[in-house]
């Protein structure tokens, strides 16, 4: 039977305290950039409805807080996720250096095959960055994942992050149509 109803999606963005996961969501949920903005690093959760090649789809978005990472082994916050977006800061090298605890974590959590996408953020302090490109899309290759910049300020990229973890997402055997 052809059914019209609302795919829905979990996906999780991880990343260290501060590199910009709530700014990331609300750009994306709200298209917003709300600067001085200290939000506390807790887990949180939002929605957006999206239109993908005709095929409706409800996101629910989960950011896992920095203080998650401190907890060892399998983390049931990552139950049921379809996809992973994994967030640093490019003007933080101890943020990408956290991506490797993060990693672990939800390779503790989760089955190989969750689609999983690098997010190296705030491009637009890239005078500021610490971390070479050419690093980042090292670690991506190491860990066979795509690797994008964003600027949760600007907006560069943040749809596309969201986009590209989406199509990975429904290109596996659980949603291929
Ligand atoms: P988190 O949810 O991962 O902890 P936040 O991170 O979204 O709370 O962002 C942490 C700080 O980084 C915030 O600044 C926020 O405004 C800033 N930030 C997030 N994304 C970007 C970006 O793309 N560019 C720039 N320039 N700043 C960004 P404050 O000052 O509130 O700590
Ligand atoms: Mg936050």
């Amino acid at each position: 039977m052809v059914s019209d109803k609302e795919l829905i999606l979990k996906v999780v963005l991880v990343g260290d305290t501060g590199v910009g996961k709530t700014s990331i969501t609300r750009r994306f949920v709200h298209g917003v950039f709300v600067e001085g903005y200290k939000g506390a690093d807790f887990t949180r959760i939002s929605n957006r409805e999206l239109d993908f090649g005709g095929r409706r789809i409800s996101l629910s978005i989960f950011e896992i807080g920095g203080q998650e990472k401190f907890r060892f082994g399998e983390n049931i916050l990552y139950r049921g996720s379809d996809g992973i977006m994994l967030v640093f800061d490019i003007t933080s090298e101890e943020s990408f250096e956290g991506l490797r605890d993060w990693f672990e974590q939800i390779r503790s959590s989760l089955s190989k095959d969750v689609p999983l996408i690098l997010v190296g953020n705030k491009y637009d302090l890239a005078s500021l960055r610490r971390v070479p490109k050419e690093r980042a899309v090292d670690y991506a290759r190491s860990i066979r994942v795509d690797y994008l910049e964003s600027s949760a300020k600007t907006g560069k990229n943040v749809i596309m992050a969201f986009y590209k973890l989406v199509e990975k997402i429904l290109s596996t055997p659980k949603y291929r149509t």
